[in-house]
């Protein structure tokens, strides 16, 4: 079992999301991350430091921005979410995604355009990598008839067949089945689109999980299962809920391909994903690739979070992986501050033609109610 510390604080020391704690000692819950990881991220991220600049500098400066951009953009349409849900404008479940935007970016942007993503409810960034315009993302979360699905699928429920992006899934592992089935039709069909399925840690514990992946290999088929392990489930620490640290391992046991990426460097992210791709697209063989982030905010907006503390948090965010790209991009000399100013402000106007848009919308008409809807 993790160690349990007490500590002295004073009756004015605030819990991760600003209340205060009524008690004059706290008591560390259970299964808080221990920093060391955080260390050990930091040191292997140095001793790669230097390859990876060469491959940004061998990488195109096109795709080296749009990278960026698309990083930027996440953030800023997050954090703006954040602000307008507390103002009541966005109702029903919201699940940020900030501190995981090199998973989506550096994955998706390897991808061919006919390939296909299916995901769970923490997909608004998801949905906006793969090309669903901040409008349409922004306007569902407002319930509107401009969303992506005319307001009926909310937060958890973007999804765009012509973007070949599937949800959206509210069942916690639903999609890791759904996501396997993709993938078959795709082999089925010959059609050489690879399927990239995208789940929380805490779905790992799941039956689906393991039957998902040994049909996958059984079968050859062009999928990769991301495990975006974020390192909480709710409230739950992965080290209280998970016998074996290692997502990535559990392959073994299925014999697939696996590896374990460090999800605040999107350079690594692209690159894992890129042999990933490679192997489903050419040898129709699929990958379980475990990515590494942390969740910077709580499970949803409705999460008081007093089951870590500040420091935690504070402690992953020293290697933010917009800060870790930023820096790297500089120091190989492929951006520049100008570059990072025209970036962000880029996102910004974004993010504010998004909402203008989304207060702009309509309401869905009456008639709506039951267009679409199959049961
Ligand atoms: C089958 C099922 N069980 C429980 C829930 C409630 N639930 C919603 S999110 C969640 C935690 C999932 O955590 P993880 O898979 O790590 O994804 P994350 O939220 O961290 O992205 C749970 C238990 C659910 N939606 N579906
Ligand atoms: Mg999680």
């Amino acid at each position: 079992m993790p160690k349990t510390e007490t500590r002295q604080t004073k009756t004015d020391t605030e819990t991760s999301n600003g209340r205060a704690s009524a008690t004059e000692t706290r008591t560390k819950p259970e299964g808080v991350t221990d920093f060391v990881e955080v260390e050990e991220a930091k040191s292997e991220y140095n001793k790669r430091r230097k390859s990876q600049l060469e491959l940004i500098k061998k990488t195109d400066k096109e795709l080296l921005r749009a990278m960026l951009y698309e990083m930027v953009l996440g953030r800023v349409f997050e954090e703006k979410s954040a602000e307008v849900y507390r103002m009541g404008k966005i109702g029903g479940f919201c699940h940020l995604y900030i501190g995981q935007e090199a998973i989506a970016v550096g994955s998706m942007l390897a991808l061919e355009s006919d390939d296909m993503v299916i995901t769970s409810y923490r997909d608004h960034v998801q949905a906006m990598v793969r090309g669903i315009t901040p409008e349409a993302v922004m306007a569902e979360l407002y319930g509107k008839m401009g969303g992506c699905v005319k307001g009926k699928g909310g937060s958890m429920h973007m999804f765009s067949a012509e973007k070949n992006f599937y949800g959206g899934h509210g069942i916690v592992g639903g999609q890791i089945g759904v996501g396997t089935g993709m993938a078959y039709a795709a082999k089925y069909k010959g059609s050489k689109q690879v399927t990239l399925c995208y789940f929380g840690e805490a779905a790992v514990n799941q039956g689906i999980f393991h039957e998902s992946l040994n049909m996958a290999q059984l079968w050859k088929l062009p999928i990769i299962y991301i495990c975006e392990n974020n390192q909480y489930g709710m409230g739950t620490s992965q080290k209280r809920a998970m016998s074996i640290a290692s997502v990535a391992k559990k392959g073994d046991a299925y014999g697939i391909a696996n590896e374990f990426v460090d999800g605040m460097d999107v350079m690594a992210v692209r690159e894992a994903s890129l042999r990933a791709i490679d192997r489903a697209r050419n040898e129709s063989l699929p990958t379980l690739l475990e990515i590494r982030a942390y969740r910077y905010m709580g499970h949803s907006m409705s999460d008081p979070g007093n089951y870590r503390t500040r420091e935690e948090i504070a402690k992953y965010q020293e290697r933010d992986p917009i800060h870790l790209f930023q820096d790297s991009l500089e120091e190989a000399g492929a951006l520049n501050d100008k570059d990072f100013e025209a970036i962000r402000q880029k996102a910004i106007e974004a993010v504010d033609k998004a909402l203008k848009f989304a207060e702009e919308s309509p309401l869905p008409d009456e008639s709506e109610l039951l267009t679409d809807v199959y049961a």
